[in-house]
């Protein structure tokens, strides 16, 4: 029953277990009466993984099993596990949830992961993937009852189309509604704060930006992923109440903080979602105005992926903010899947090379060769263009050579909480 796939075969940690582990950590969580969380149980079925060698080479097949393995893992907490029984199923094994909510919230994420096509070599692989999760009870069931509950759920959500569907033991169905109370108590509670991190311009090596990234201090459960908290608000209605938030907080700080150290702008990440919404300029020009900025100061960061869907709204909705003074910027460009003819139909101000190229871009010459390309690219449009995720002094360097326009990443610094930045700039002003 253990893997025959050979996932861990180029990674440094394996990423996943074998079924007979799985179910061996599954029972020993059963067994302990007080254990401290909640037990997941969730099977994912996926489609056409068994045809991947008709398409691709044995390698390449390959290859998009060990990825496909270790984007799930990637989004998996300590504790959790993963395991491989079959080219189509995947078990994983969520102990210690503190509440159904999380369940479900681990599930979407898990999901959403594998919605993005695999690439490999010219070809685009997607896979589509359903999902059965099964909370369990502190009673009768074993862990074989539990995977087989949950992959009973996983075909019947196949099955009506679905992308997964919940039972608790008592057999009672989860709410999305308990995902929404949880945020949306966090969202009262202040649990959400925002971190900062510089952006530098090469040439006069100074922060002239500030990214804002969302952050999750509930004590019970810190450090939860801004991904997962994004996801889930995307998913169940709560994005705008997070976008206020965040945009509301980022300003305060920057007002009366931040704006202190000759930094030019924020830039705040904006949800596709948003865009749907034509009342975002007026709202965020009047939040501007009411912590005394100017719309000059404020960027907005948007994936390329949102300007897929619902194309014209949201243009229309980014051209408002642009001739409203607000600044402009497509987020980890060269991931997205659109036509690049966007670029002369927007009023865009800045690429940012997003960080998977970036990190290889030392070690991997077609990493390098995007990253000069999107770089050549901004600047034939008149843009500027910052690269994100540069970790190492040698990729700064290169970057440099490259004349490429600004860097973020934790070779300068981690997002920061507002004070922990303050004190990070002013040493930075004292001369060296
Ligand atoms: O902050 P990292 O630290 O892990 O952020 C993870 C992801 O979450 C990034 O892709 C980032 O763009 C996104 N993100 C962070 N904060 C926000 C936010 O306030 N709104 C939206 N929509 N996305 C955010
Ligand atoms: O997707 P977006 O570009 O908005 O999100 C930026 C994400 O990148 C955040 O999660 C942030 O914490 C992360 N990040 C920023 N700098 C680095 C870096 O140098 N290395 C890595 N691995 N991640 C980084
Ligand atoms: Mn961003």
């Amino acid at each position: 029953m253990s893997s025959s796939l050979g996932i861990s075969c180029n990674s440094e940690r394996p990423v996943a277990c074998s079924a007979v582990e799985i179910l061996a950590r599954i029972e020993e969580c059963l067994e302990m009466h007080a254990f401290s969380g909640q037990l997941g149980v969730l099977v994912i079925l996926l489609s056409r993984t068994d045809h991947f060698e008709s398409i691709l080479n044995l390698a390449s097949s390959e290859q998009i099993r060990f990825d496909l393995t270790r984007r799930l893992a990637d989004r998996l907490r300590d504790g959790d596990l993963l395991s491989v029984p079959s080219g189509n199923e995947i078990w994983v094994a969520l102990p210690n949830l503190e509440s159904e909510a999380m369940a479900h919230i681990a599930t979407t994420n898990l999901l959403d992961t594998l919605d993005v096509p695999f690439i490999q070599g010219k070809t685009m692989v997607s896979v589509q993937a359903w999902g059965g999760l099964v909370l369990a009870g502190r009673q009768e069931a074993t862990s074989i009852d539990l995977v087989k509950s949950a992959l009973n759920l996983a075909e019947k959500a196949r099955g009506v189309g679905r992308r997964y569907l919940a039972t608790s033991a008592g057999s009672q169905t989860l709410s999305e509604n308990q995902a929404a109370q949880f945020l949306k108590k966090g969202l009262a509670d202040n649990f959400l704060s925002v971190a900062y991190q510089p952006q530098v311009d090469l040439a006069s090596k100074k922060v002239v930006g500030l990214e804002v990234l969302i952050r999750w201090n509930n004590p019970p459960h810190p450090g939860l992923s801004p991904d997962v908290v994004i996801h889930a608000a995307e998913r169940f209605g709560m994005i705008e109440d997070l976008t206020w938030h965040v945009a509301n907080t980022a300003m305060r700080e920057y007002s009366t903080l931040l704006s202190a150290f000759g930094i030019r702008k924020i830039w705040i990440n904006i949800s596709a979602l948003m865009l749907r919404n034509n009342k975002l300029p007026a709202k965020l020009l009047q939040l501007t105005d009411l912590w005394s900025l100017k719309p000059e100061q404020i960027g907005f960061e948007v994936t390329e992926s949102a300007l897929i869907t619902d194309v014209e709204q949201s243009l229309a909705t980014l051209h408002a903010l642009v001739d409203m003074g607000f600044y402009l910027a497509i987020d980890d460009f060269g991931t997205g899947y659109s036509s690049l003819s966007y670029l002369s139909r927007l009023p865009v101000h800045e690429l940012k090379i997003d960080k998977v190229f970036v990190q290889k871009m030392t070690t991997s010459p077609a990493d390098r060769q995007i990253v000069q390309a999107v770089i050549d690219l901004a600047h034939h449009f008149k843009l500027m263009v910052v690269a994100e995720g540069v970790e190492d002094l040698d990729t700064l360097e290169s970057l440099c050579g490259m004349k490429c326009d600004q860097v973020q990443g934790y070779v300068y610094s981690r997002p920061l909480a507002s004070q922990a930045l303050a004190a990070w700039l002013r040493q930075q002003d004292k001369p060296a």
